[in-house]
């Protein structure tokens, strides 16, 4: 006979233990059957255990990606910024993607970026303002080259030896000639002073020369000879004081006073082009342009069917030569500048209904196609190539070849008529 001691969940009658009611101990089958049911019970609850592990371990892995999407996000911010001194920041998230805005108070104006953006690397864009009290010097108020020292809120000007006042705007003692103002040398403008020196100085654009007369700066001569120094796109006049840059019949002075800009004849109606011609924009000057198909030649003939685009008529039934002809022709009119950098692509080609699965490119012809090439960027398009620079003025024609295939067989043909008009200049 064996005695166990029963824990107390199976006193409480979890588990059914045949117990005899005067029997107090139990004899070898019973304990058999109660270490079953015991190892059972274990088995069970290390399951209900382990499962309520994974739970648990589950549970807490979610709630740590939470957490550390919360500090990632909590990361993606920039750094503080400064608010300027005397100016106000606007604006207070640092997140990424947002922006803040600086402004300075009455009296100081902004030096660095007014907005600055929190960029994905977390850094900010621009550079951190700051506010400077406005300069009073910046209207020159000073007169006859009086040197301006900014204050707070005002200004003192220094004045050159024969002149005082607050401005100096007051001669002590001066007289000065002057000659015709379009003249390339002038009389100096000299003061004396109490003590007997005499000052002179020249104009904007002249220079005292040694016999004491001012001379005209040629700042075309001075800086118009060398690509590097050059201040004019094409001429260069020399004027007294100053100078002027000058540009060629078609074009104007571009609003920096350098630069040559063409003048678009077609756009401002300023072209004599007949009635049912092209004008055609070019740089310098503009063409009348009226594109033609070709003359009926072996049963093959042509229809127009815009102003810059043929199209093939119907072939005969046996006509082989219609056939292989091309089934449409358009024309295209480029302006170039002279000298253009090369390999330039000029033109992209491609057919509006693909119906086969490649397309071939070649040039045809045209009395141009030394400087031309053609080449394919992708399965449907195809570039015209500038391949070396050309002097102007010329005008080159090419004629491009664009063949559709369907499994190797020619499925059809269209032919680009280009013409390049080229500048004389490289503008
Ligand atoms: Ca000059
Ligand atoms: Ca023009």
């Amino acid at each position: 006979m064996l005695l166990i001691p029963l824990p107390a969940w199976l006193a409480l009658g979890i588990l059914q233990l045949p117990l005899g009611s005067s029997q107090e101990c139990l004899n070898q089958q019973q304990v058999l059957s109660v270490v079953r049911q015991m190892q059972k019970l274990l088995v069970a609850q290390e399951a209900a255990h382990l499962q309520g592990t994974r739970g648990l371990r589950h549970h807490l892995s979610i709630l740590q990606s939470h957490l550390q999407r919360v500090a990632t996000k909590r990361n993606e911010v920039c750094p503080q910024l400064a608010v300027p001194l005397n100016g106000r920041m606007l604006g207070r998230s640092l997140r990424v993607g947002h922006e803040v805005h600086f402004i300075c108070d009455a009296g100081f104006r902004m030096v660095g970026s007014e907005t600055r953006a929190c960029r994905q690397n977390r850094t900010w864009s621009g550079t951190q303002p700051f506010c400077r009290s406005i300069d009073d010097c910046s209207s020159n108020p000073c007169a006859n080259s009086g040197t301006c020292v900014d204050g707070n809120q005002s200004y003192t000007c220094l004045c050159p030896p024969g002149w005082s006042g607050p401005s100096c705007q007051s001669p002590i003692y001066s007289y000065w000639v002057t000659l015709s103002n379009t003249s390339f040398s002038r009389q100096p403008r000299c003061a004396e002073g109490r003590s007997g020196s005499r000052r002179c100085s020249c104009d904007t654009g002249f220079q005292l020369q040694p016999g004491g007369v001012c001379q005209d700066v040629d700042e075309c001569q001075l800086y118009q000879s060398s690509p590097q120094t050059q201040i004019c796109l094409h001429d260069c006049l020399n004027l007294p004081g100053s100078y002027r840059c000058l540009c060629p019949p078609g074009y104007l002075l571009h609003a920096d006073r350098n630069a040559c800009e063409d003048v678009n004849e077609c756009t401002r109606k300023q072209h004599n082009c007949s009635q049912g011609d092209l004008c055609i924009n070019t740089f310098g000057g503009y063409r009348c342009v009226r594109p033609k198909c070709p003359p009926p030649r072996h049963n093959t003939s042509y229809v127009k069917t815009s102003a810059s685009q043929c199209e093939r008529n119907p072939c005969p039934m046996d006509s082989r030569a219609c056939q292989l002809a091309a089934s449409s022709i358009s024309f295209h009119y480029l302006p170039l500048q002279a000298n253009r950098t090369v390999p330039r692509v000029l033109f992209r080609m491609s057919t509006t209904r693909s119906l086969g699965d490649s397309l071939r490119f070649a040039i045809a012809g045209g009395h141009g196609r030394g400087v031309f090439a053609v080449r394919r960027s992708d399965r449907h398009t195809g570039e015209l190539l500038l391949t070396s620079p050309v002097a102007g003025p010329a005008t080159l024609e090419v004629e491009v070849e664009m063949s559709e295939f369907s499994h190797k067989v020619l499925l059809g043909k269209h032919i680009f008529k280009v013409t390049a008009f080229v500048s004389p200049y490289v503008f």
